[in-house]
């Protein structure tokens, strides 16, 4: 397996990840998803997004970026629950808190193709997933495009810390399974993506 990925299947407890649900019902509907786009295409992402924290990332036609505030309504992101600053100070053995929680939505054939994340200044702190809601393949390969690449189905409750080599690595969903969680009342599949964005 790939140095630096720690898979905690199962990591939070049921009453946890309905705690979570409800933390995000209220932020998106502070902060609603939003549908980002490809720079310079404008092809729409099939997945929808919103953030948590002092920074989220965005994209549009003018690229990828973190910035402070939601990108229709300029409004601040809400902040992220305590719960997932728990986790954080408990996993990733950094001593900063994360900056920025990505929140992606999967509903449909939402999908997302391999990329490595690299929008980020400070690649020393790991990033630590959250999946909530049905079920996902998650592919995994290594530092370059075009290598080999592993999955792992990625279950409601399921945990990815990926530091050291992992936090470079390329990866993607290829697709959720319909069904396979009574989390979400209408289904779809949710991750959180706890972030360092800049150095501290
Ligand atoms: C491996 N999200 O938001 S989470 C993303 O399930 C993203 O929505 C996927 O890729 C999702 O950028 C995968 C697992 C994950 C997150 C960050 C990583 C794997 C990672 C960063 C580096 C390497
Ligand atoms: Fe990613």
């Amino acid at each position: 397996m790939t140095p630096g990925l720690r898979y905690l299947p199962g990591h939070l407890a049921l009453p946890d990840q309905r705690q979570l649900v409800e933390n995000l019902r209220a932020a998106v509907a502070a902060a609603p998803l939003f549908v980002p786009v490809m720079p310079r295409t404008g092809r729409p992402f099939s997945v929808r997004m919103t953030n948590l924290g002092p920074l989220g990332w965005v994209s549009d036609r003018g690229g990828y970026r973190y910035q402070p505030g939601h990108p229709v309504s300029g409004t601040p992101w809400p902040p992220i629950p305590p719960l997932l600053l728990d986790l954080w100070r408990s996993l990733s053995g950094y001593p900063h808190d994360p900056e920025a929680c990505l929140v992606n939505f999967y509903s449909g054939g939402a999908k997302m193709g391999l990329h490595r994340d690299e929008d980020e200044e400070d690649f020393s702190a790991p990033v630590v997933s959250v999946s909530l809601g049905d079920t996902a393949v998650f592919r995994i390969g290594g530092p370059d495009r075009g290598g080999r690449t592993t999955t792992i189905k990625l279950q409601s409750g399921d945990v990815l810390v990926m530091g050291g080599a992992a936090r470079l690595c390329y990866h993607g969903i290829d697709r959720v399974l319909g069904g396979t969680s009574t989390l979400l009342k209408d289904g779809g599949r949710i991750n959180l993506t706890l972030r360092r964005v800049r150095k501290p």
